[in-house]
């Protein structure tokens, strides 16, 4: 059995003082970095967008971050911008123990598409390949890891979990924006998903 760490967007942008801090994102790099021993495979996501992203609010003339919009795949939450590809904001937070991690996977790159999950794009069709990499690596079982718990943690778990993977998120080294109750629903759709919530 192959046992993977995923860890989620710990990028400076997700970090206090970042462009979509997550509270206390900063707390979870030193337990996340303690923990990568204990696993056969470290992999890290970066969200990696283009300056014109459409999740970006101020690409969406008279939007305001968090307002939602309907985009060709169905409702998109607009952020401020963040994890512009090739920033600062970008970069994965200076303590996070980087030289661990055997994958690096971007998301989010495309400028029409965003991607909260590691596995398949908004638009639910686009594959990243994650897949096929856990599948090449024999790997049967991911515990997740980093920001935010009730986005991009939580959709990669869910996708996880539909692979056939053994899927659990250590929620002590999580943190979540928790906008209008998402952290709640997010909870329960991963447990309807079969995850489960260490
Ligand atoms: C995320 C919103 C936008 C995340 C990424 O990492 O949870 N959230 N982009
Ligand atoms: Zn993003």
């Amino acid at each position: 059995m192959t046992h993977a760490l995923i860890v989620i967007d710990m990028q400076r942008d997700f970090c206090p003082g970042g462009a979509l801090a997550v509270p206390e994102g900063d707390r979870i790099v030193a337990p996340i970095n303690a923990m990568m021993p204990d696993y056969d495979a470290v992999i890290l996501t970066q969200d990696w967008h283009p300056a014109d992203h459409s999740s970006f609010a101020v690409n969406h003339p008279g939007a305001r971050p968090y307002d939602q919009v309907p985009m060709d795949y169905g409702p998109q939450v607009l952020w401020p911008a963040h994890c512009v590809i090739g920033r600062p904001g970008a970069d994965f937070h200076p303590d996070l123990a980087v030289d661990r991690a055997e994958l690096i996977l971007r998301k989010g790159f495309r400028r029409g598409i965003d991607s909260y999950s590691a596995f398949r794009e908004n638009d639910r069709r686009t594959q990243t390949g994650l897949a096929g990499y856990l599948r090449d690596r024999g790997v049967t079982r991911v515990s997740l890891a980093g920001l935010a718990l009730d986005f991009c943690v939580a959709w990669s778990a869910i996708d996880a979990a539909a692979l056939g993977l053994e899927v659990r998120v250590l929620q002590d080294a999580c943190r979540a924006i928790d906008l209008d109750g998402s952290l709640e629903a997010a909870r329960r759709s991963m447990r309807d998903a079969g995850v489960t919530l260490a």
